[in-house]
């Protein structure tokens, strides 16, 4: 049986990688087989695009070469380790996904959602993520979380109002996306956090299980 594909997403310091360990560790306690990748990323050619697209550079990248690059990495991450993980039964979960390339370059660069559409159906046809979990949290307080952690790659040097177009591009998909998308409280403590992780999980599971 084809494996279920569970993305994780939200604007920058939400708690992705953070969560994602606790994720993991629910996949194992259900003795799932599964796959933890990310985007941008996830094979040797689409890591080197993640590098091109987060370096800082006094170079202007511009709209359409970001959202092609993304696309690119996001066909070779598909092609070679997505669609055969699934296809092979195993779960996969990664960390951002084509979610986020409607919330950074369709709502935070304005470039709006058909050309996006049009790429996401050459690339991935008709494979869409089976469960989204939306971290969200006050931008403010993930800037912070995230500056105290590293130093700012290429996105986070934007400013505070493109991560406000960001957060409400990933709200506008939870409203469109109902029956896939959970968004969570991520400005709570750790331990409330993963509580409703836990309760989207396990409702998802449920579901699954019943669909056969
Ligand atoms: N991008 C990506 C696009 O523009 N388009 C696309 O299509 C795609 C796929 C990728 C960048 O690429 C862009 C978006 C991104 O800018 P990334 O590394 O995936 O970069 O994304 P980041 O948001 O930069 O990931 P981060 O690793 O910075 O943030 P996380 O993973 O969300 O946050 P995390 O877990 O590292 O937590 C940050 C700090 O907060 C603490 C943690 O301990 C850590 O120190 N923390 C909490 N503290 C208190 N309470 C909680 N509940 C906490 N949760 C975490």
């Amino acid at each position: 049986m084809r494996g279920k594909f569970i993305t994780i997403e939200g604007t920058e310091g939400v708690g992705k990688t953070t969560n994602i360990q606790f994720i993991q560790n629910w996949l194992e306690s259900k003795q799932l087989a599964y796959l933890c990748t990310r985007e941008p990323g996830g094979t040797p050619l689409a890591e080197q695009i993640r590098e091109l697209l987060l370096a800082p550079r006094e170079e202007l990248v511009c709209d359409t070469a970001e959202l092609l690059l993304m696309f690119a990495g996001r066909a070779q991450h598909l092609n070679q380790v997505i669609e055969p993980a699934l296809t092979e039964g195993a779960w996969v979960l990664c960390d951002r996904f084509t979610d986020a390339t409607y919330a950074y370059q369709g709502a935070g660069r304005g470039m709006g959602t058909s050309l996006i559409a049009e790429l996401e159906l050459i690339v991935q046809g008709s494979l869409r993520p089976d469960l989204t979990l939306i971290l969200d949290i006050p931008v403010e307080l993930g800037l912070k979380r995230a500056s105290e952690r590293s130093d700012p790659d290429r996105f986070e040097q934007e400013k505070t109002e493109f991560f406000d177009l960001v957060r409400n591009g990933y709200l506008d998909i939870a409203r469109k996306h109902p029956d896939r998308c959970v968004v969570i409280d991520a400005s709570q403590p750790l331990e409330l956090v993963q509580r409703e992780l836990t309760i989207a999980l396990e409702a998802f599971w449920y579901s699954s299980e019943e669909s056969g």
